[in-house]
């Protein structure tokens, strides 16, 4: 198959899971003998045109238009003030790849494309104007939704976007079966949607790559001595991921075990708010934060140094996080209240459990699950194997790949 992807988020450019999905989706696509392009949002410093790993990634350059954008868009972009520059280069990428793709790239070099692969809001637009001027299938990728993200609030325009592009999608693939019942509710097709759940790469996600000079130089660097446990949390430090919510569960846990550190890394809006809140509870000698995003061999690193993970969202559709600390053999504690994919990754109970889930909006919960699994040295070894062996089985990239693979030739015909 030619495949058409649309995705603001590309390598070297990633922001959340979103590049991490389309990057291994795209590189094990490749591996499978399709011909992949990828459209991109160009930060200004990328090449506009670049093979990277067999993927035909196109970058057009964004020109600034926030002179002339507000004259022309919805009142409600307007109040977007400074974030009305993110709608306009997402507004100008959206029309610069679709015109570059019918203009040029069929015309003059005579490419062709069997379907189109649009990933949420932010690329659909081009993802709209294609499917009408190419009449091909096309694929409405929902990673999340607006109503979501925002807990309820958020953009109207976005979410009647959304809205649009699944009426045009021939398919709507998202990634759990919390996402699926969020979109029925919110009146999404319910016909056209199909769940495929994220994945991990275990080679690179391995704890026999790291070196124990590398661990000890990362609990080092934290002042993490050998008799102290590490938790980590990595994410962006913004409401939904609920980070502060975890920093009030540390008092409940530092009470049994005060031989604890927590480690925060991570960038967003709550960091001032977090390092207050920490102050406060007397607990910031317990909690140590690290406001960056990392390198991903660097996160592999912190996996690596720590003795169990907590992701206690509020909203997470997916969420790789889960799956990383997994495959490096970490238990996990991880949000399962609303719309929580990590309920479908995490397995709470029994032989087969890799962690606990949580109620995230209840901080004594989440000190409650920390302390189960600190408690017992067997039980935090077990819940690691456990993790790393449900990835191999069920979250490897070739075998996403290989369903959404099927999923794509069900729309073309193509002969399997
Ligand atoms: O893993 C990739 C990612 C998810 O939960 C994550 C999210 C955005 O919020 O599908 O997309």
């Amino acid at each position: 198959m030619n495949i058409c992807i649309l995705a603001w988020e590309f390598p070297p450019r990633i922001i959340g899971g979103l590049g991490t999905y389309v990057y291994e989706l795209t590189r094990h696509l490749v591996k499978m003998e399709h011909n992949i392009f990828v459209f991109t949002l160009n930060d200004g410093s990328l090449k506009t045109r670049e093979l990277i790993g067999g993927v035909e990634v196109h970058r057009p350059k964004i020109l600034d238009i926030s002179e002339i954008f507000p004259d022309v868009v919805a009142e409600e972009i307007r109040r977007w003030g400074p974030g009305m520059r993110f709608f306009a280069d997402l507004w100008l990428y959206n029309v610069l790849v679709s015109t570059k793709i019918v203009n040029d790239l069929i015309p003059n070099e005579k490419k062709s494309f069997d379907i189109l692969s649009v990933h949420d809001w932010l690329s659909a637009m081009a993802g709209i104007i294609l499917k009408k001027a190419l009449k091909i299938p096309m694929v409405f990728h929902i990673h999340s939704t607006e109503k979501g993200r925002s807990l309820g609030d958020g953009s109207p325009l976005i979410d009647s976007l959304e809205h649009k592009t699944a009426t045009y999608a021939d398919k709507i693939i998202t990634v759990s079966y919390a996402m699926k019942d969020e979109l029925i509710a919110l009146g999404f097709p319910t016909e056209k949607i199909e769940v495929v759940w994220n994945g991990v790469d275990p080679n690179k996600y391995s704890q026999d790559r790291v070196s124990r000079e590398k661990i000890r130089e990362i609990r080092t660097k934290y002042g993490i001595s050998d008799n102290e446990k590490m938790i980590l949390f990595i994410g962006r430090l913004t409401g939904v991921k609920g980070p502060d919510k975890l920093v009030l569960a540390m008092p409940h846990v530092i009470s049994e075990f005060p031989n604890v550190k927590l480690v925060i890394v991570g960038k967003g809006e709550m960091e001032g708010e977090l390092m207050r809140l920490s102050e406060r509870l007397g607990i910031s000698n317990r909690i140590i934060f690290n406001f960056n995003m990392l390198p991903e061999e660097e996160r592999i690193a912190h996996y690596a140094a720590c003795d169990l993970a907590v992701f206690p969202s509020l909203y997470e559709p997916f969420g790789i996080v889960a799956l990383e600390a997994m495959s490096m053999k970490k238990p996990v504690v991880v949000g399962a209240r609303g719309v929580s994919g990590m309920r479908e990754s995490v397995v709470s109970a029994g032989p087969d459990q890799t962690g606990y889930h949580i109620n995230p909006y209840d901080p004594y919960d989440i000190a409650m699950a920390i302390k189960m699994i600190l408690r017992d040295e067997s039980h935090m070894r077990r819940l690691g194997e456990n993790g790393r062996k449900r990835v191999l089985s069920e979250f490897t990239w070739e075998k996403i790949a290989k369903r959404i693979e099927e999923i794509y030739l069900s729309l073309i015909n193509l002969p399997r």
